[in-house]
């Protein structure tokens, strides 16, 4: 009897500290203030200052200005944010204009001001009338403040260190857009974003809250198809109502628009230190923060710029563990080692000046081998050489070029605007819809294309070594069509290999590595668009971005090629318009396409492939 109350006693005591740390958590030692706060032009932001309950040691602030609203902010004390709580610092969120509880419009991505402005408002100048505001009326402050966000988050927070407040120490923005036309959510290289330039458009625009679309097809692929040319959303849809959207229209092309708002060229230094953070599967947002870390970088004498490349969709950073994306595994909690081992020290060092940072140029996942690689620069200059996988006869992929016995190889396909190639399987959810894959969908096994006439594919034999790659994937095409334009579409995709014994369920997955569109009108320049001469081979050449990945050995490689990638890119006519947003439905022909492997046209995709090993 008495040994059974011990046991029971002991039992306790093992158990009682565990459920008070898991009940306790980090939110609850801190309090709420809400407090309008007036900017310079007299309009108030909705701000929520979230400090330590009591007396506390002078802390630093941490500062994210979101357009998602502030309500729950303070769940993310017991989340993302669960290791800078616990640590102690004043937490402030705020809406931006026009956004939920604060005053004022909202214009999308409003464009910073020109240099010289001192009349204008911008995010910049909110975040800088904030921190005054702050440094001044919130007891118990150190004077440093930090900013952090993800995407739009991460936008406002490189606005704010355009020309930063000085009391602007440290900030991490973190899969922030630089270029909505060029390569983040709305376009690419000029091929229009259609469920996402759509949807997110209308979330946003049709009141101050996010509004989802109410689309009446649970698969929104037969919606988008159903509406037929781009003309019909304003006629049918949307009614002129949604900003965004009539800005796409009035702005097809690479103008003054999209570069006034792009915020490369408003870089014109690095003075705080910066933590660039991207996921190698990021859905929305990949361009931005490798062009935004990479035009820090140009003015970076201090070396206080860095980046940070995980295997993480949008945002993937912030859920723990981060040892899996969809079905693939990699192998260790990435998202944790990122929060504890990076996102903490990085603040702590500059806004608190304590500890060091053992913090390489660039740090990026190398996913394949699963293992995080430090490197002096990215992409590496050194330790990779350029190869080239070129296409052969039967879809075949090789290191070696084609030889010359057949004068004029090609593979062809028709591409058929009627019949979009889906870019995930369908059905395709609405965006943020219920049960909507959209977060996952770059990881999705492609084989669900397979056996399409429309898609060519072509693959490595087995591969008989690893093979590493650490920099940028380019495409090289040599392509013609039967119209005046066309979409190209190129992936690059690891093969596993196809035995139950060697990979499992995971047996001959497709797994998409690295990805880009380009769209043909734009071959001789994003500022004007240009007919394609029918039937005339032209070359086409296009980032796939960077990547930092292991191919193992027992895998193969695969390109993919298409012409359609549905709805996530809107359907090119192929006979060329002016303006795509005003084709009429009669534009819109299948086309004959044609992809080039002889001698002289050698379709091919460059890779970085690592020399020696990397430590
Ligand atoms: N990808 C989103 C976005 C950012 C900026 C502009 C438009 C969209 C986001 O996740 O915030």
């Amino acid at each position: 009897m008495r040994s059974v109350t011990l046991r029971l006693v002991m039992l306790l005591l093992v158990l009682i500290p565990l459920s008070a740390s898991a009940q306790e958590r980090p939110s609850e030692r801190y309090e709420v203030t809400d407090v309008m706060i007036r900017m310079r032009d007299g309009v108030r932001l909705n701000t929520r200052i979230v400090a330590p309950r009591g007396d506390h040691e002078a802390l630093p602030f941490i500062f994210k200005r979101t357009p998602y609203g502030i309500s729950g902010a303070v769940g993310q004390l017991d989340g993302s944010f669960r290791e800078l709580a616990e640590e102690g610092y004043i937490f402030v969120f705020q809406d931006i204009r026009g956004r939920f509880g604060s005053e004022g419009r909202f214009v999308m991505q409003r464009p910073a001001r020109a240099p010289g402005d001192t009349a204008g408002i911008d995010e910049g100048t909110d975040t800088w009338d904030t921190i005054d505001w702050i440094l001044r009326n919130v007891p118990g402050n150190n004077g440093r403040v930090g900013m952090l966000g993800v995407s739009y988050d991460g936008w406002t927070t490189i606005q704010g260190a355009l020309d930063p407040h000085p009391a602007l120490k440290a900030i991490s923005p973190q899969a922030s857009p630089a270029d909505m036309w060029l390569g983040d959510d709305f376009h690419h290289n000029g091929a229009f974003r259609l469920s996402y330039g759509f949807e997110y458009a209308a979330m946003m625009e049709t009141s101050k809250e996010t509004e989802s679309f109410a689309f009446d097809r649970y698969d929104t692929y037969d919606w988008y198809l159903e509406l037929g040319s781009l003309a019909n959303v304003n006629e049918s849809v949307l009614m002129g109502r949604i900003p965004t959207w009539n800005d796409y229209v009035a702005h097809p092309d690479y103008d003054d628009f999209w570069k006034r708002q792009t915020l490369i060229p408003h870089i014109r230094g690095t003075t705080v230190p910066t933590l660039n953070v991207a996921g190698w599967w990021d859905q929305e947002d990949f361009y931005g923060p490798l062009r935004i870390y990479e035009a820090l970088e140009a003015f970076d004498t201090r070396g206080i710029n860095h980046l940070v490349v995980g295997p993480w969709n949008h945002g993937g950073w912030n859920r723990r563990p981060g040892d899996a994306l969809g079905p693939i595994q990699f192998g260790s909690a990435t998202s944790d080692y990122f929060l504890k081992e990076v996102q903490a020290p990085w603040f702590r060092y500059w806004l608190k000046g304590e500890g060091t940072l053992d913090l390489p140029e660039a740090l990026t996942f190398e996913s394949g081998s699963n293992t995080w690689r430090r490197w002096d620069a990215w992409p590496p200059k050194e330790e990779t050489v350029g190869r080239n996988l070129y296409f052969h006869a039967d879809g075949r992929l090789s290191f070696e070029e084609p030889d010359a016995t057949d004068p004029e190889p090609f593979d062809t396909y028709v591409s058929d605007p009627e019949h979009p190639v889906p870019y995930r399987a369908r059905p395709i959810q609405a965006t943020y819809g219920p049960g909507s894959t959209w977060r996952t969908w770059l990881t999705q096994d492609q084989r669900f294309v397979d056996g399409r006439a429309d898609v060519l594919s072509f693959e490595t034999d087995v591969l008989d070594d690893d093979v590493t790659i650490a920099g940028e994937v380019v495409a090289n095409l040599f392509a013609a069509t039967s119209g005046t334009d066309a979409d190209w579409v190129v992936k690059l995709i690891d093969v596993y290999p196809d035995g139950y014994a060697e990979a499992g369920e995971m047996a001959g997955y497709q797994f998409m590595v690295s990805n880009e569109v380009f769209r043909g009108r734009y071959r001789e320049g994003f500022e004007t668009p240009r007919p394609l001469v029918a039937d005339s081979v032209l070359e086409y050449t296009w980032s796939l971005h960077t990547q930092s990945y292991t191919f193992r050995k027992g895998h193969r490689i695969m390109i993919q090629v298409q012409s359609t990638w549905f709805p996530l890119i809107d359907r090119n006519p192929q006979t060329f318009v002016p303006n795509i947003f005003q084709a009429k439905d009669e534009d819109f022909h299948p086309a004959t396409i044609r992809v080039h492997r002889g001698r002289g046209r050698a379709s091919h995709v460059t890779v970085p492939v690592v020399r020696r090993p990397v430590s």
